[in-house]
């Protein structure tokens, strides 16, 4: 029988890898995970509880919020509070970035950008859901933290993961060295590291976009998708197709069987539908570093210039070999 790891003795054994560190970094993601067990509990209950149903406030996207949005937004923004690691939160449920102005917070070292329930209309129906987050170093000194230390491009985080909450509850980080999953043993209580070193297939045969709005997608979008649905024995075409409406678990599918998920510009959606900062960085800071690729159909999404907090991006990502061949389209159109 191999010795079980916890997230939080890896956590600590990792720390090994960044010699200057001072343990700041390993507390914060140990308090993610500790907020990420407190939502995964509510998760799991939502089909018992009163608890469905828009809370009745709208967020900044224009998108009803459901309860569970906002408890996990609580839950996470406490355990960074109390925590004393982070002096800045971007969240999805929050129009302006929260400056925390606590005595053990505010010269705190990192910002922390998060979407506490990505997928949450998926909730209703027991489908998966899940918790995205961003990690960055404050680039000001000390003192209130500022907007220059909330914008900051995808290719600077230091760390980013996700939580799955699905049939197992899952979390999967990086801090720049390789991708690990932890599944959550609910009769310990305790993330156990279950996915040591994942890697997504350079190659893979799952495509996953929302085809319903097929005739508002641009050309170079139409044209893959047909690439993806001829008949072709020698690249096992056609793919099969997938797609929950949940982005972590269509991502997280995908980079265990090898497959490509595509938001693109739709006519609705000019500028793509999900949010740059806390949704298609982190997700495409964990994909490279399990070896996959993630653009907008034209530009690596890491290197893309972030101007606001709730920028929105076309998303192209998943195994290497499908985003480049999307691109290639893409550029047959542009
Ligand atoms: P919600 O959190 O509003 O359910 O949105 C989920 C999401 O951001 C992402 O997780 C999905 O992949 C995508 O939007 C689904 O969008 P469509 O319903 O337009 O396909």
């Amino acid at each position: 029988m191999t010795a079980l790891t916890t997230l939080g003795q890896f956590i600590i054994e990792k720390q090994a890898d960044f010699p200057y560190a001072k343990g700041e970094l390993s507390r914060l993601l140990r308090d993610i995970g500790i907020a990420a067990k407190i939502v995964n509990r509510e998760v799991n209950k939502a089909g018992l509880m009163d608890i469905l149903g828009d809370a009745g406030s709208i967020n900044i996207q224009g998108e009803s919020q459901k309860k569970l949005d906002v408890f996990a937004n609580e839950q996470f923004i406490s355990a960074l509070k109390s925590g004393g690691e982070c002096c800045v939160v971007v969240s999805e449920e929050n129009d302006e970035y929260l400056y925390i102005d606590s005595e053990i917070s505010k010269d705190a070292k990192y910002i922390v950008a998060m979407d506490p329930l990505d997928g949450s209309s998926n909730i209703d129906v027991n489908v998966s859901v899940g918790t995205i987050f961003s990690i960055f170093r404050r680039k000001s000194k000390a003192g209130e933290a500022t907007m220059e230390d909330a914008l900051q491009k995808g290719i600077d985080q230091v760390a980013a993961g996700y939580i799955i909450y699905g049939s197992s509850t899952m979390l999967v980080y990086t801090t720049g060295k390789g991708v690990n999953g932890f599944t959550l043993d609910p009769s310990i209580g305790e993330f156990c590291l279950s996915h040591p070193n994942m890697t997504i297939p350079e190659d893979g045969y799952i495509y996953s976009i929302n085809e319903g709005y097929y005739t508002h997608f641009p050309d170079g979008v139409k044209k893959y998708i047909k690439y993806c649905q001829v008949e072709d024995v020698a690249t096992q075409r056609p793919y099969t197709s997938r797609y929950t409406g949940s982005m972590v678990a269509d991502l997280h599918r995908n980079m265990i069987k090898g497959g490509i998920f595509i938001y693109p510009i739709t006519a609705q959606a000019p500028n793509g539908k999900l949010r740059l900062v806390y949704e298609c960085n982190p997700m495409a800071f964990i994909i490279e570093q399990a070896g996959g690729f993630a653009s907008n159909g034209y530009q690596r999404i890491l290197t893309l210039d972030v101007t606001e907090l709730h920028q929105r991006s076309a998303i192209f990502i998943g195994s290497a070999n499908m985003v480049k061949q999307a691109e290639e389209m893409m550029k047959c159109f542009s």
